[in-house]
């Protein structure tokens, strides 16, 4: 196992050399130095560790999303975001748990005084900040904030026995991370509705159906599966990329006059990139392109 130098802050790489779940796949492995993470692994994977994977870790909490975990996740989508090789980011977590909710025992004596004055838990909106595509791959328990987490990213793929709830009813609070919002924009006012007032989960299959997640996979290939798609997006101009994110996002923000707008604008700045005449000189000549994120 050889170890070299990513980013002389905060990175060291190990190249695995026997990593066995695909051939097509070099695999490499973040071990954060200063400081180093301890509820999360971060790895680079795909044919050109261009897909950064951020893997949950807190097992026997059924990764619970305790403040300390939430705030390594942060830390790592800022080195992934800085990281000019990483083309989308992947969130997953175990077989078992994608994430079971923010950690109800660190919340449970909390007061309104000090959560509300301390703005608790404000810093869960980095990964939906984040400028580069995040998938979400989601197997087993996506509760409370874990379907939050999961709606926070751009894309969520699911294993065949990913459940997603909102069950802060029934512990006597509501959603406080996007479920009663980005939840109703995902899948409608009924059963939106439904799911948090009640607090019953749904399966992958439901949230296939319902538009929630963009796909269901056998649980063991579900990283693979997403780790294929991050290295399609990451085959794209990045520059372009981020900007057809910011303007897909758009949709949720605001009314449909301003969002075709925004959307125009955007269209007619990709004719200021090099990356565009690239694109289509490419197509003229019937070559690949090579982009250059300018
Ligand atoms: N917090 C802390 N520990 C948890 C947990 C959680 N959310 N979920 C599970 N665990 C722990 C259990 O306490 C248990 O620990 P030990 O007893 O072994 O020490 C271990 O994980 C295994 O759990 P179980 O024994 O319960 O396992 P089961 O297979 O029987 O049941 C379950 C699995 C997922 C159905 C069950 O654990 C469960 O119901 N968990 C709680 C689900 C839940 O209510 N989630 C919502 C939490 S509230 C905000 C951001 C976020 C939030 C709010 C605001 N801002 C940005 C303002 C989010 C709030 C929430 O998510």
């Amino acid at each position: 196992m050889a170890y070299f130098c990513l980013n002389a802050s905060k990175i060291a790489v190990s190249f695995l050399a026997n990593q066995s779940h695909s051939a097509r796949f070099a695999a490499y492995r973040l071990a954060s130095t200063a400081p180093s993470y301890q509820h999360i692994v971060v790895d680079k994977q795909g044919a050109k560790t261009n897909v950064g994977v951020i893997t949950l870790n807190r097992p026997k909490a059924l990764n619970a999303l305790c403040d300390a975990l939430m705030r390594e996740v942060s830390d790592a989508l800022d080195d992934l975001e800085k990281d000019k090789d990483v083309g989308a980011v992947i969130i997953t977590g175990s077989e078992k748990a994608f994430a079971a909710g923010a950690d109800i025992k660190e919340m449970q004596n909390n007061t309104f005084a000090g959560v509300y004055g301390g703005n608790f838990l404000s810093h869960w909106n980095r990964v939906a900040q984040c400028k580069k595509p995040v998938i979400a791959a989601v197997n087993g328990y996506a509760l409370g904030g874990g379907c939050e987490l999961a709606m926070m990213c751009d894309i969520i793929l699911a294993g065949e026995n990913a459940r997603f709830g909102q069950p802060e009813i029934a512990i006597g609070t509501i959603p406080g991370a996007g479920g009663t919002q980005r939840l109703i924009r995902s899948i409608g006012k009924s059963k939106a509705m439904e799911m948090c007032l009640t607090g019953l989960p749904i399966t992958a299959q439901e949230a296939e159906k319902l538009g929630l997640v963009s796909r269901v996979c056998a649980p063991k290939e579900l990283v693979s599966e997403a780790v294929k798609m991050g290295e399609k997006i990451a085959s794209h101009s990045k520059l372009i990329v981020a900007m057809c994110k910011e303007s897909v996002n758009q949709a949720y923000e605001t009314t449909l006059q301003e969002g075709l707008l925004f959307e125009k604008r955007t269209f007619h700045t990709t004719f200021a990139t090099s990356d565009r005449k690239e694109g289509m000189t490419a197509f003229a000549e019937k070559r690949s392109p090579n982009f250059t994120d300018s």
